[in-house]
């Protein structure tokens, strides 16, 4: 094992928490984990409630922390020996940054650099370090129908979340070249899956299906999404922290296009079929609404990089994940519905919050 002291922020948020729950069901994987999270709307520790009960205090440690204040992060630094860090704490989705931009620039840019000045101060010249960055697609820009994105595709993000990305990006390259910090990141398309906050698409439209509610498609629906299973993510993240090559990107995709209509028909049958209804059900509640302001038309990445340096591969097809996605949600109505009303934030200090 490379690692001993693994801090992950962002972890109670979906791609951070099922990165968690992955990692302690590896069984070569013999570390504690640091979780640092602020616990935005986004973030909800229940989640990872079976780890803190199986190795709370003894290889699983959490902390309610904001990463735009740098001396509590120093905190958490001074009582842990960290010589990894993956770094999924952010602002995530697009909307939300075009109605308040404001919250991006400071966690996902002021945030990303307070942790790399944390890292400078406390890092020991170790080549046994790496400060892993996930980032998104979305700082490529915007593509046609035809082309992908590669590794060297120049950035030209759109939105003031893809922006804050892009900077975040450049802030940790910048800290690799200047100061030798060991770093990698990573781009990746869209991710579906367990745990997911139903104010992205995937789960969105299964909460409003469940209540009989409009299912909202942005302009014409012909945006294109390039989709991949979050656990296959995990798997992908998990080696380049093992193997990647220091100051590399690499990119990570579904090679599984969908434009948003399409993919919304399959979602409204695979529920329909788990409902047990007609297998035109739910399709009745989609309705198309104003478009997204400045909506990126097509996303699609080229992930050779990963597959033939890394031995990357996907493990499910997309037709299974959407089915597990489902049944997954199916079964997790009271996670829903606590997420969405923010019930979980009572008992957090009380049940797990190291200090
Ligand atoms: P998410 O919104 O579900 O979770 C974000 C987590 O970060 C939450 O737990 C939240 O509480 C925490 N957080 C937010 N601000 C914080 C702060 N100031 N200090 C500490 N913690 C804070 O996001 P996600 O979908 O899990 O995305 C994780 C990462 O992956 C992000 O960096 C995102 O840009 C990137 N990404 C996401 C996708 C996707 O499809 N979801 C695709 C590519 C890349
Ligand atoms: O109600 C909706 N109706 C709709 O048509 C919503 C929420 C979305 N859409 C469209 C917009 C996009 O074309 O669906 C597509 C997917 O939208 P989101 O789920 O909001 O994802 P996207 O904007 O593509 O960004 C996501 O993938 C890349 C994540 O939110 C980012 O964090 C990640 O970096």
């Amino acid at each position: 094992m490379k690692y001993q002291n693994i801090l992950i922020t962002g972890g109670c948020g979906f791609i951070g928490t099922n990165f968690i729950n992955y990692l302690f069901n590896l069984k070569e994987f013999t570390g504690n984990v640091i979780n640092i999270d602020k616990l935005t709307y986004a973030g909800n520790p229940n989640n990872l409630i079976d780890i803190n009960e199986k190795y709370g205090n003894d290889r699983y440690f959490f902390y309610k922390t904001d990463i735009t204040d740098i001396s509590s992060i120093d905190t958490v630094f001074e009582k842990h020996a960290v010589d990894c860090i993956i770094h999924f704490a952010a602002e995530s989705h697009v909307d939300r940054s075009i109605h308040g931009p404001g919250e991006f620039i400071q966690t996902n840019i002021i945030g990303t650099f307070n942790l790399l000045e944390t890292v400078r101060k406390h890092w020991k010249n170790s080549k046994d370090f790496l400060f892993h960055h996930i980032s998104t697609d979305e700082v490529f820009g915007s593509l046609g129908n035809t082309g992908y994105f590669y590794e060297t595709t120049p950035y030209d993000p759109r939105s003031p979340y893809s922006a804050s990305k892009a900077s975040s990006d450049h802030l940790v390259m910048a800290y690799f070249y200047t100061y030798a910090i060991p770093i990698t990141i990573s781009n990746c398309t869209n991710n579906y899956g367990q745990y997911q906050f139903p104010e992205k698409l995937i789960p969105l439209m299964i909460n409003n299906m469940l209540e009989e509610k409009d299912l909202p498609v942005y302009g014409k629906g012909k945006n294109i999404r390039d989709w991949l299973y979050v656990q296959d993510h995990c798997s992908g993240i998990w080696k380049i922290v093992q193997n990647g090559r220091r100051g590399e990107t690499y990119n990570f995709g579904g090679e599984n296009e969908w434009t948003n209509i399409d993919l919304l028909n399959i979602l409204c049958e695979e529920v329909a079929i788990q409902k047990n209804k007609d297998k035109d059900y739910y399709k009745k509640l989609i309705t198309y609404v104003k478009d997204r302001a400045g909506h990126d038309h097509r996303y699609a990445i080229n992930c050779d990089k990963v597959k033939e340096e890394l031995n990357w591969k996907q493990s499910v097809t997309f037709n299974e994940g959407l089915t597990k996605t489902v049944k997954w949600y199916l079964s997790n109505i009271k996670w829903m519905n606590d997420i969405k009303s923010g019930q979980y934030k009572n008992w957090i200090e009380k049940n797990y919050c190291q200090r």
